[in-house]
């Protein structure tokens, strides 16, 4: 075989690593790279039109395997433009490698054109950023970086200068096996006992559910049946958690609705579930809490704990559940039930009135027909904004659909790039983007993309002429909307002039007819609903003082809006429950 140069070796390893394609926008020094994957059959070279896009699509791809998936920058500004999706990845815990293409190695340090350090300016957002400075560190710092990515669950950044990819490759005498999947993280025999004790020893237990419990759908139903405890969500739980759940009482945070806050203050053993729910104001301090989670680190930094448990939670529970003593007592998660129910039932009653005829369109009368209309294992991608409000509570979980957004990161303009992703995963699978008009037009050259690669995508725009979500925090603050206001052009022509599918819809009545011909039409299609930018007022009741933080006045106001499906799950969670 000829000898492979650096570049070709690069392209190799990842090949082997199980990376498909490398999403990314071609430059000089990138050149060597993806001339190798050009001759390259194994992987494809992604073309987008601004790496950012590059960054989310590949986080997007390896949240939804969990595998390693690949993005790539020319060098200074062009990988400087992956940096906020890197952000997004690496904080969903998400393996992705980026390749930041450099300067000449000679030039470093020489104030040279496009210089920049990028070892340097991504090491915030990865477990790993390091320059390869000499062909020798090839294939070592390569494996390592792929290694961190997958093993450490996040973004492992490459610096490569363009000559340095043009060099012949070192002997690949110390090549090895890659690791590519993680292992099961078992906590010790003590540990398991001292929970199991402090179960036994709680009279009231409530879970709370984080993306930890992905795949431990029936260890927490098996466990919760065990202690008959109520069990809530945090928003990147509830794909997880909320479906087939007899003790859902909803979710917690700034989006929550039901009993969970509830449940999780009248217990007196709270038991956190692979979360690392960021909101201390929505914990209490005044009950036992126990926290389990396969980052150590996670461990107790939101709240006081008075035990930490590290482990995998599916592992812990199968453990776990077998050692506590079954309790009889339903009376505090039957009280949490009807607490959850009636909660759902006020809002409804609140939401529902002539939804359907109301003009401009109700966004939760959006969301609530996508999501009847939409495919049982669809993928959603979710703006940052109020698109995840309204998904959060208008999207029905079944355990096949996968609802992805920009949680951790909270960065606009995720859900275009990351349904590219997730669309070049399965093209037949349905993969709809639920944009903000503000998202959507933020990384709008990438619409492109989906024309580009006949891409399936269905674009659902929340087209409410505003950045809705702030408008909404300066009202929540007294302050009058200022610099909120897009003023947008009619986005299904703009949609047709790029060559896809494009419909507006300005009326309710048009609304389920225009999803339907868009899921059906085998390309790209963008339905661009005009919403009411008013969907949401502050109830009178509340004010900023009564509340006291911003954080928690947001989470009251939005609990104020519809909840979909979840009160008819609530309602026949409520069955077996006895009527006061
Ligand atoms: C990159 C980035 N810039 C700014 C923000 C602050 N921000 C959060 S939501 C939002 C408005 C989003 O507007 P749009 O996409 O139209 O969604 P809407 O809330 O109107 O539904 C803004 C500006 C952010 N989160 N990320
Ligand atoms: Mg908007």
């Amino acid at each position: 075989m000829a000898k492979q140069n650096v570049a070709e070796q690069f392209v190799d390893i990842l090949v082997r690593a199980g990376v498909q394609r490398l999403y990314g926008v071609v430059g000089d020094s990138l050149n060597p790279v993806v001339d190798a994957v050009r001759r390259t059959r194994a992987l494809e070279w992604v073309h987008v039109r601004h790496e950012e896009t590059a960054a989310f699509a590949a986080g997007a791809e390896a949240q939804l395997t969990g595998r390693l998936a690949a993005c790539a920058g020319s060098c200074g500004p062009g990988n400087l433009h992956l940096i906020n999706g890197l952000f997004d990845a690496h904080r969903s815990m998400a393996p992705v490698l980026a390749l930041a293409s450099h300067i000449p190695s000679s030039e470093i340090g020489t104030s040279y054109f496009q210089e920049t350090h990028p070892d340097r300016l991504f090491a915030e957002c990865s477990h790993y950023s390091e320059l390869i400075s000499s062909a020798a560190q090839m294939p070592r710092v390569l494996q390592t970086a792929i290694q961190h990515a997958v093993g450490r669950g996040g973004v492992a950044v490459i610096t490569l200068p363009g000559d340095i990819a043009a060099h012949p490759a070192p002997q690949r005498s110390i090549e090895h096996a890659l690791v590519t999947r993680r292992p099961t993280v078992r906590p010790s025999d003590a540990e398991i006992d001292a929970l199991a004790r402090l179960v036994d020893g709680a009279r009231r237990v409530t879970l709370f559910c984080g993306s930890g419990t992905a795949g431990a759908h029936d260890e927490v139903m098996a466990f919760a049946e065990r202690v008959k405890s109520p069990v809530g969500h945090a928003l990147r739980g509830k794909e997880w958690i909320q479906f087939d759940n007899r003790f859902d009482v909803g979710m917690s945070g700034l989006l929550g609705y039901g009993a969970a806050y509830e449940a999780m203050h009248e217990c007196d053993l709270l038991v956190l579930l692979g979360t690392d729910f960021p909101y201390n104001a929505f914990l209490p301090d005044d009950v036992a809490i126990v926290q389990v989670d396969v980052r150590p680190e996670n461990l107790g930094r939101r709240s006081k704990l008075d035990l930490a448990v590290w482990g995998d939670v599916g592992e812990t529970l199968r453990c776990l559940t077998p050692k506590v003593r079954e309790k009889t007592d339903r009376r505090f998660l039957d009280k949490m039930l009807k607490k959850h129910a009636d909660a759902l039932e006020g809002v409804v009653k609140a939401y529902t009135r002539k939804v359907d005829r109301h003009v401009p369109i109700h966004p939760e009368y959006v969301a609530s027909v996508l999501d009847e209309e939409a495919d049982d294992d669809a993928v959603f991608t979710v703006d940052t904004g109020m698109c995840n409000v309204w998904a959060a509570r208008y999207l029905t979980p079944n355990g096949r659909r996968r609802v992805i957004g920009s949680f951790s990161h909270g960065s606009m303009a995720n859900a275009l790039p990351q349904a590219i992703g997730a669309q070049f995963l399965d093209r037949r699978r349905q993969v709809v983007s639920m944009s903000g008009d503000g998202g959507f037009s933020m990384l709008m050259g990438d619409f492109l993309t989906l024309v580009q690669y006949d891409l399936p995508v269905k674009i659902v725009l929340f087209n409410n002429s505003s950045l809705g979500m702030v408008e909404l925090e300066m009202m929540v603050e007294g302050l009058p909307a200022y610099g909120t206001t897009n003023r947008n052009p009619d986005f299904a022509a703009v949609a047709r002039a790029a060559g896809a599918y494009g419909v507006r819809v300005e009326k309710p009545k048009e609304l389920r007819s225009a999803l339907r011909d868009a899921f059906k039409h085998k390309g790209p299609a963008l339905v661009d609903v005009v919403t009411d930018p008013h969907a949401l007022s502050l109830p009178p009741k509340i004010t900023g003082e009564q509340i006291g933080g911003f954080a928690l006045s947001v989470g009251k106001v939005v609990l104020d809006g519809g909840v979909g499906k979840m009160v008819q799950m609530a309602r026949s969670n409520l069955r077996n429950v006895p009527r006061p």
